[in-house]
């Protein structure tokens, strides 16, 4: 079982969730989001207390060296499986839970065996290798805040869902869409909540809620270690970005509430977070997640 004081590689990832599936087999099963250009599967974990519910969707790990990202779910299946906490037990018992730890399953292996800020994913084009999986879905492709150029980090592809990761998960989403409440992306760093779009400053549809309940949901956030994260519209709390896919679930899977966390810390350690942060990152966040779904309902 994970100790939360370190970062475990994919292979020991997928091997934990293999284990969790088996301790809880009533309630939790092994689901494949997709595949990876290499050809591994995007591996995650259904935690399910009856046929039928409401989902909650979590994306995680699609910038490779974002670490903290997958820790972090990793910590949020354990406690939706084991926690004794009566409100954790609640929201894990009330949603069908659908989670991918890492959905850049070749960048995230590259990241330990070769370099360890790598971003993108690992498909060749010309000399340069990766498409940013956060610029390549079908929303606003190739806006502002991304690049046609290869060798960028921003590059998004060659054309809309061009890579196999963002296109056979993007089809398990899209298959799913109207089940879905809540769909989260877990990134790093900055300790942000965003919400779309990232092509605009303008209001969201459901703008006021959707800010009303991230706020409070950072507000439960901070209590525990007083951790400070800003919540805000993509385009004004740090830059331009397009093809990412909150936006793209947003706009054309119309689930209502979407966020892309940008874990800790505030520019210290970035991505590279020393592994005693894993566990109050993960703790503190797992607090925002139930604040979050009691806000939700109550303005649902
Ligand atoms: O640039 C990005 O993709 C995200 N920042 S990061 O430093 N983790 O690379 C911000 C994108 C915000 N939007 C979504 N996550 N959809
Ligand atoms: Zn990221």
């Amino acid at each position: 079982s994970m100790q939360w004081d370190s970062y475990y590689t994919l292979e020991d990832i997928n091997t934990w969730l293999d284990d969790m599936v088996l301790a809880h087999p009533d309630t939790a099963s092994i689901i494949i989001g997709g595949r990876s250009h290499e050809g591994r599967d995007i591996k995650g974990i259904r935690i399910s207390h009856g046929a039928g519910k409401r989902a909650v969707f979590i994306e995680s790990g699609i910038h490779a060296r974002e670490w903290i990202s997958p820790a972090t779910t990793n910590f949020i299946i354990n406690e939706l499986l084991t926690s004794d906490d009566e409100e954790v037990k609640m929201i894990a018992n009330d949603y069908d839970w659908y989670i991918f730890p890492v959905t850049n399953p070749d960048g995230y292996v590259w990241t330990h065996v070769g370099y360890r800020l790598w971003r993108k994913n690992r498909v060749p084009y010309g000399n340069n290798i990766g498409v940013d999986l956060n610029r390549n879905w079908n929303s606003n492709w190739l806006g502002l805040g991304t690049s046609s150029n290869s060798l960028s980090n921003t590059f998004a592809g060659r054309g809309p869902f061009s890579e196999v990761e963002t296109r056979t998960l993007s089809e398990f989403i899209k298959n799913m869409a109207d089940r879905i409440d809540l769909y989260l992306s877990f990134h790093s760093s900055g300790q942000l909540l965003l919400i779309p779009y990232g092509n605009t400053t303008d209001p969201l549809d459901n703008y006021y809620d959707a800010m009303k309940i991230g706020r409070r949901a950072m507000g439960a956030l901070s209590v525990r270690y007083g951790t400070q994260y800003t919540t805000g519209n993509i385009a004004e709390a740090i830059y331009y970005a397009t093809g990412t896919s909150i936006d793209w679930i947003k706009e054309h899977l119309h689930v209502p509430l979407v966020y892309c966390y940008e874990l800790r810390d505030r520019g210290v350690y970035g991505h590279l977070l020393p592994p005693e942060q894993i566990r109050p990152t993960s703790e503190e966040v797992m607090d925002s997640l139930v604040e979050m779904i009691l806000q939700a309902r109550r303005l649902g």
